[in-house]
């Protein structure tokens, strides 16, 4: 495969390479209920829970601190704030990987980047007022996801005519307005969105459709690990995907797909070798 200018992607003092997949792993910062170490606690238990990851191969590290799993209650800011600020702040000293923040919320993009976060990584794409100007503000890679609705209600009743083409003009669209406000495309990866407002029609399509979402000229970011998308058509809890999840990223990736958002890094750093092998065959 010949070298590509579109497989760069800058984030923060990282070049990072995308002509090879790349993983993302997921650390997600929740409170501890079952210990009474309260903040300190939830902040050691995912601190250590990225270090592992990155032993494990990750290549990039998403943290986040509030879930948007379908009907999940939202998080306040300041709450969000003292989730993953100390857990940024940490790994930015222990970790040497690109560390991305998974919030819509403009204050927390600043804040994590002024604490060592290299990515945003919104899905809302940047629409929240102020989004675009933080991310324009400073050299952080930005991840624009394509959702329908909000968390609370994507799932309800999601319609689309032509999925890969609504998706597809989205993403299009964000990726014009970050560029009118002075963010370089080499900055920027994009994301279809799996599970945001999509049926399982719309997922399978989605997945097959990213080499017109390709298209675009930017590389992609697949989230499919442990999705409920998996859980249907395995049917399997989602503690027990991850085979189901090592498919997906292996499709995702042999489809055009660059980064894959997952949980379960080892098996997928392994996963994705032989995919790498053969790409570059
Ligand atoms: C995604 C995400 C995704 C990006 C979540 C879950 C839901 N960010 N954050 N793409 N999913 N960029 O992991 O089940 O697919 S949270």
């Amino acid at each position: 495969m010949s070298k590509n200018n579109s497989n760069q992607f800058m984030c923060g003092k990282y070049q990072l390479d995308l002509a090879h997949p790349h993983v993302m792993g997921i650390v997600n910062v929740t409170p501890d209920s079952f210990s009474d170490g309260g903040r300190y606690a939830s902040t050691e238990k995912a601190v250590a829970h990225a270090v592992q990851l990155v032993a494990d191969g990750a290549h990039i590290l998403d943290i986040g601190g509030e879930s948007t799993r379908p009907n999940a209650t939202p998080v306040g800011l300041e709450e969000e704030l003292e989730r993953v600020i100390p857990v940024i702040e940490r790994l930015a000293r222990e970790v040497d990987v690109p560390l991305s923040i998974d919030t819509y919320k403009p204050q927390v993009m600043s804040a994590a980047v002024k604490a060592g976060a290299a990515i945003i990584n919104d899905i809302r794409g940047l629409q929240e007022p102020g989004a675009v100007e933080v991310a324009a503000e400073g050299d952080a890679g930005i991840c624009i996801m394509h959702m329908q609705g909000t968390p609370q209600t994507m799932q309800q009743n999601p319609v689309y005519e032509d999925v890969v083409q609504e998706v597809a003009t989205f993403l299009s669209e964000r990726l014009q307005a970050c560029m009118a406000a002075g963010i370089k495309a080499e900055r920027i990866v994009l994301d279809p969105g799996f599970g945001f407002g999509k049926r399982t029609v719309h997922n399978l399509a989605l997945l097959n459709g990213l080499p017109d979402i390709l298209a675009l000229g930017r590389p992609l970011l697949v989230g499919l690990s442990r999705k409920s998308v998996l859980g249907q058509i395995v049917g399997s809890d989602v503690d027990q995907r991850l085979h189901a999840s090592l498919a997906a990223s292996v499709i995702s990736v042999m489809k055009g797909g660059r980064i894959v958002r997952v949980h379960d890094v080892k098996a997928t750093v392994d996963a994705l070798k032989v995919v790498d092998a053969v790409i570059h065959a």
